[in-house]
């Protein structure tokens, strides 16, 4: 098969106005692309990404564009028996002519167009012309068409619409209505072709391997496929030559006893071998007619669902050959309004991100995109497991038969181009679209698994109970979950019993204190999240060197933070917890060291759950969200230009290998039930451990607490063993140093207790320090007392931190371009230095902002 990629393509508005002038044909400057990128490249448009520009370049997504190229066919190339155009990814509603004949119109920015144009070619010069719609208007003309819908987020157009939802305006992102040809464009001459590979390893509780590899091609014409499956150095496994094709189906088959071929592990439980399927298809004469590699894995995956020993409801635990996995990691958005700006190299770096913050789960959302290939073959690659939503994001979407019919062919697609990803272990229907149903009081009656939805209020149910489904499982072996949030057993999405949970009851909903995830634990918690605020790197660029927009309440901050009511939230919590400061470097501190704590003691807390076999009371938390597509304030713990947050760093700590974890809850007693003035208080101290490898670990646990305000201090120190996979109480008693209190106006003392998890060889495998809270009560001692000590190693690429008194939530910083810190938002404990890599220091002089540190 030739194949010939179209890249010279020109644009244009259509009709004349801002962008271009009648007539005028723009040369792209990059390809796959879109009109903003194109427009942005030639500076026709001030950056959307800058102060309020977003809002000067809506004119945009309302206009026609229009894109043309030409390509010339040889007289020869025009005698083969079959001629595509193919068409990746349209973003969205074109009609595309060829000489000026229209060969297509699209509607689906999700799915590739493939027309057969053998007909409509010359020989010589051909000419193609996409014009594309305005996808608002298209949106709202359905809507008026069908009806006005409920939602969350943007306009209620989009959900009308097959176009990635973020693209309307999120609480994380801009309004900016992407248009153009996003995905490669082909022309392909062939006789014969493979259309499809369907490889289905499925691998047993004994861990053997059948292999199954079905053929599907273009033509039914003659032709003979050999099918090889090669290992991850390259070698042939196993060959079947001399398939019959002609039928236009053909299948084959592999079969392995365990420990035949290696298997698949996400990271942290093994390796992750890459095999490949390698298709020849020949005609008779033994003349190649088209060949197609295909990474594979092998691995078991299950979604496993069983009743708990000593709670009610049912686990929701991810199970890889047979091993059982608390999954830590995040959601994902589209990393950038404008798609087609994203790099491999980007996607890459952004996965690594998550790897190297010790995560091992990431959920592609339902309001953005099914991503590209390089992020699912990364996730195979560096064995991160991928939670993939269908594109449906926060709505009451339709299911009209046009709607619906579009649909079907979507999910099809996806999932043929999805399902051979060992990384992707689950797919859910939707985002959230119950939640919608349940909060607008619409037919959901979770009872009745057998009306046609499509009658009632809540139509999409159709979708997410019917066509979805069915489709998952006639084309993957992939798990299916109707949404994310679903609890099942006729539950509410909100039950923290089963199923996934969306815990927003802290910044949304109840704006429950942080302090109390332990009682918001759900089976397995999708969502939950801070806001803090980006890099002040970050924040600079947005603000495009206004300096008197440099303020938390300036316009411009106001609108690089999307969330309702995020003034009055972030303050909610700062006021509640930090003694803090208003200026824009301290707003970026304190909503940082808050979104740290916050975020890490989820993680923490969410672990201890995780308590072995029949105690998976929590197999999962996906904080939201890792990333940002434009500069913003918002939950990510990592903002648009690939900058980690405090959150990222405390996150990666609570999902070392090996953890400690602390509460200190005070518990008042009554001596009888008369008195409410006669009582004890006490200040009582739990510590647990986690080891998520699978073999026990034995370590000591030193357990030091200080004074803050005076030079009182005590160490105890005892061995333990942490069970496997599992959490393991430690410790339970009165906090060192803190006496039991008989009054209200006896303030607890501020002491500090850090505790270090030391291997046989002494080395610290993990260490974490409990302070008292709220922080806001805290008598911080003088700067020159804490003594916080940064000395720069000779190699200059690392710094070791030494305080002689506890301090909190230290992060560094320098001027001028990022350090890559190895580490930040740390608590040092007096004789316990701690060593940050700091990649890129270049000799310049490291600062310290931690809280007491004078600036609040
Ligand atoms: C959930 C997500 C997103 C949203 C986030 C923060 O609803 O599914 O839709 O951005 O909360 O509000």
């Amino acid at each position: 098969m030739l194949v010939r990629s179209l890249k010279d393509f020109f644009f244009t508005q259509i009709g004349s106005g801002e962008g271009t002038k009648d007539g005028e044909w723009l040369p792209v400057s990059q390809f796959p692309t879109s009109v903003h990128v194109e427009l942005l490249n030639l500076k026709r448009i001030p950056d959307p990404f800058v102060g309020l520009h977003e809002w000067d370049v809506q004119w945009i997504g309302e206009t026609r564009w229009a894109f043309k190229t030409t390509f010339s066919v040889k007289e020869d190339e025009l005698k083969t028996t079959n001629i595509d155009l193919v068409f990746d990814g349209l973003d969205t509603f074109a009609s595309v002519l060829l000489n000026g004949a229209q060969i297509l119109q699209t509607e689906d920015q999700f799915i590739e167009y493939r027309v057969a144009v053998k007909e409509a070619l010359k020989a010589g010069e051909n000419e193609l012309v996409l014009n594309f719609d305005s996808a608002f208007f298209k949106g709202r003309e359905l809507e008026k068409q069908h009806e006005k819908l409920n939602l969350w987020n943007g306009d209620s157009s989009r959900l009308h619409v097959r176009k990635a939802q973020y693209n309307y305006g999120w609480d994380w992102g801009p309004v900016l209505m992407t248009v153009g040809p996003w995905k490669p464009v082909s022309v392909q001459f062939y006789e014969n072709r493979i259309a499809e590979v369907d490889v289905r390893s499925r691998v047993s509780e004994q861990l053997d391997v059948k292999v199954s590899v079905a053929l599907t091609f273009a033509a039914k014409t003659p032709g003979l496929a050999t099918v090889s499956l090669k290992a991850p150095d390259g070698s042939v496994v196993a060959s079947n030559k001399d398939i019959s094709g002609t039928s236009g189906q053909a299948e084959t088959k592999f079969e392995f006893k365990t420990g035949e071929v290696e298997l698949w592990y996400p990271v942290g439980y093994g390796k992750q071998p890459l095999y490949t399927v390698e298709v020849e298809l020949t005609d008779e004469s033994g003349k190649a007619m088209d060949s197609k590699a295909q990474k594979i894995a092998f691995r078991r995956a299950r979604v496993v669902q069983e009743k708990l020993v000593d709670q009610e409801g049912l686990t929701f635990l991810f199970e890889i050959n047979n091993i059982r996995i608390f999954c830590g990691g995040s959601n994902w958005i589209p990393a950038d309004s404008f798609l087609t700006t994203i790099t491999a190299e980007r996607y890459k770096a952004w996965l690594q991100l998550l790897i190297d913050g010790n995560q091992n789960m990431i959920r592609v959302w339902g309001g953005g995109i099914y991503e590209a290939d390089v992020f699912y073959d990364t996730c195979d690659e560096l064995g991160i497991l991928v939670w993939q939503d269908f594109m449906f994001g926060c709505g009451q979407y339709p299911a009209y038969d046009s709607f619906l019919k579009l649909v079907e062919v979507e999910a099809e697609y996806n999932v043929k181009r999805l399902r051979h990803h060992p990384s992707v272990v689950i797919f859910a229907g939707n985002n959230e679209d119950y939640q919608i149903a349940e909060s607008c009081k619409l037919e959901l009656d979770y009872s009745d698994e057998t009306s046609d939805f499509r009658k009632t209020n809540f139509p999409a149910r159709y979708i997410y109970e019917r066509t979805l489904p069915s489709i998952v499982e006639k084309f993957s072996d992939i798990f299916y979950h109707r949404s994310s949030p679903y609890s099942g057993q006729g539950k509410p999405t909100t039950d923290q019993t089963l199923g996934d949970l969306h815990q927003w009851n802290v910044w949304h909903g109840q704006q429950k204190p942080w302090h109390e995830w332990d009682t918001l634990a759900g089976r397995f918690v999708s969502e939950f999240g801070m806001e803090g605020y980006p890099d002040i790197r970050t924040v600079d660029y947005w603000l495009g060197g206004n300096k008197d927009e440099r303020l938390p309440q300036s316009r411009t901050n106001v609108n690089h933070n999307k969330a309702d009511g995020f003034e009055r939230r972030l303050e909610l919590y700062l006021v509640e917890n930090f003694k803090h400061a208003f200026d824009m470097d301290s707003y970026v501190y304190y909503t940082q060291a808050m979104q740290a704590e916050t975020l890490a003691s989820a993680f923490r807390l969410w672990r201890r759950n995780w308590k072995g076999k029949g105690r998976e009371y929590t197999a999962g938390a996906l904080v939201w969200q890792i990333n940002d597509c434009w500069p913003v304030t918002s939950w990510a713990i990592v903002d648009y230009f690939l900058r980690p947050k405090p959150a990222y760093f405390a996150i990666a700590r609570e999902l070392r290998p090996f953890t400690v974890g602390m509460t200190r809850k005070e518990h008042q007693t009554f001596p009888d039930d008369l008195s409410a003035a006669k009582f004890t208080i006490e200040s009582i101290l739990e510590i647990w451990g986690t080891n998520s490898t699978l073999e026990e670990k034995k370590a000591t646990l030193e357990v030091s607490s200080f004074d803050l305000q005076s030079e009182w201090k005590d160490s105890w120190s005892k061995s333990v063993t942490l069970a496997p996979n599992s959490s393991t109480e430690l410790f339970r008693g009165q906090v060192p140093g803190q006496p039991t209190r008989t009054k209200k106006s006896e303030v607890a003392k501020d002491i500090i207790v850090s505790a270090r998890l030391l291997d046989e060889d002494g080395t610290v495998l993990f260490r974490y320090s409990n302070w008292p809270e709220p922080f806001k009560y805290i008598k911080f001692p003088p700067v020159e007392q804490v003594d916080l000590q940064i000395d720069v190693a000779a190699d200059g690429e690392s710094v070791t931190l030494t305080a002689k008194k506890p301090v909190k939530g230290v992060v560094l910083d320098v001027d001028g371009e990022d350090v890559k810190w190895s580490d930040q938002g740390i608590d040092l404990a007096p004789g316990d230095p701690q060593t940050v890599k700091a990649v890129g220091l270049k000799g310049r002089k490291v600062r310290a902002r931690f809280l007491g540190d004078g600036t609040a």
